[in-house]
């Protein structure tokens, strides 16, 4: 660098040292997917407390109304398709995006949700900005599937082993994810958990009326279940379970969302004649309504890194019947917002959901439980730490 650079560098980090609000570039999966969800949920509470947003995805993230935000901005990644790539770059046209996002917004911070290909890109840019004589910080946040499943495929792990040690930091969404990716990595840098979260507060109004008319009868309960239907997921778990709450109890299953699995399930509903019973009501941004009139939450999963629906749930007072996989048990108390039981034990989790649902006393007090538990991941809780997160790493870069 020259030292004009340098100069041009200093000056441009000693006005952002003074701001309080930061021009904040935010990478994610714009899709249903929890990662995205969290990342745009973040997004729209640190615009409101006055940081400019600017999400840089492939499309416009799924819960995000930019128009309804002044200061959130939403800037498209195209990858021309060329006939002589088998796989477009998307990594290098991300990459070129940031570069071109940063210098003419000022970007402060680079923050990008999921390693893969994020963590990667934001470093190139760093890279490429670093030869025009600006640094930028990158924060990464891991959420699961990009350190236990995908990133830690030997295919891949050197270069998400180097793209989590170049970050200015690193977080992870629960301790559990925190151990993986120390077990399944060679970690050189320090990961902080900084557990995801809910706007409580907007829940306590949403999908409200809950006119659960529309899709059960009065004495029937409705269970839900809402995935990306992933094999880890085990979507037939979900319904075996329903299938055993069912003969004791009239009940409806809501299988909300859209996957590979999902198919195998449509098949085996059909064959057992239980389509009046499970509805498949696909991707839905109606989550609020849904949850509104839910009686219990199912979450069998072999592997959640966390698991933001059962949060989600649980912030509507829907108790929770889940595995143990991973981070479950951070989120969902086992006797107190719900049940846990081992991955596969499909006997236990429907003697809890019947222990539930066949004492409307019990099922009160683990609504309100489950609401209170779900307080402790609030928003208001937990956003300031991400603000703590990218001061940190401005500092970190200045010299
Ligand atoms: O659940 C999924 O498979 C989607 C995935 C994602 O990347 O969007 O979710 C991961 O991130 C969520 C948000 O941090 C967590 O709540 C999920 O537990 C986690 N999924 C897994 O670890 C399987």
């Amino acid at each position: 660098m020259s030292e004009l650079d340098y100069k041009n560098f200093f000056t441009r980090h000693l006005l952002t040292k003074k701001k309080e609000n930061l021009n904040i570039a935010i990478v994610c999966y714009p899709t249903f997917g929890g990662s995205g969800v969290v990342a745009t949920e973040l997004g729209i509470a640190l615009s409101s407390k006055g940081h400019d947003i600017h999400f840089v995805t492939y499309h416009q993230p799924v819960r995000l109304e930019a128009l309804r935000h002044p200061n959130i901005h939403f800037h498209e990644v195209n990858v021309p398709d060329y006939p002589l790539f088998k796989y477009q770059p998307y990594e290098l046209a991300l990459s070129s995006r940031l570069l071109e996002v940063i210098k003419l917004h000022n970007i402060d911070v680079l923050h990008v949700h999921y390693a893969i290909p994020h963590a990667y890109a934001a470093y190139m840019a760093k890279k490429m900005l670093e030869d025009e004589g600006i640094r930028i910080p990158i924060v990464t946040t891991l959420h699961g599937t990009d350190i236990t499943l995908v990133g830690s495929h030997p295919f891949y792990r050197p270069a998400v082993t180097f793209s989590i040690n170049h970050s200015d930091r690193v977080t992870a969404v629960s301790e559990s994810l925190k151990q993986d990716t120390l077990r399944l990595f060679e970690i050189k840098t320090n990961i902080k958990v900084i557990p995801n979260f809910i706007d409580v507060e907007k829940i306590e109004s949403a999908g409200m009326p809950c006119d659960r008319s529309l899709l059960a009868a009065k004495e029937e309960k409705i269970l839900t279940h809402i995935s990306n239907f992933r094999p880890l997921k085990r979507i037939m778990d979900v319904i075996h379970i329903f299938e055993k709450v069912a003969d004791k109890i009239p009940s409806k299953l809501m299988m909300v969302g859209e996957g590979p699995e999902k198919i195998k399930a449509i098949r085996y509903v059909e064959q057992n004649g239980l389509e009046d019973r499970i509805l498949f009501l696909g991707n839905s941004n109606e989550i609020d309504k849904i949850l509104c009139f839910s009686d219990l939450f199912l979450l069998p999963s072999e592997q959640e890194s966390f698991g933001l629906s059962a949060l989600e749930a649980m912030a509507h007072g829907v108790p929770v019947i889940s595995s143990d996989a991973g981070g479950i048990s951070e989120v969902n108390k086992d006797g107190y917002s719900g049940f846990i039981s081992p991955i596969g034990d499909l006997e236990a989790m429907s003697e809890n959901a019947l222990k539930l649902l066949l004492d409307s006393e019990l099922h009160l007090k683990f609504k309100q439980q489950a609401k209170a538990q779900a307080s402790l991941f609030s928003l208001q809780k937990i956003v300031g730490q991400y603000e703590e997160i990218y001061s940190d790493a401005i500092a970190s870069i200045q010299y």
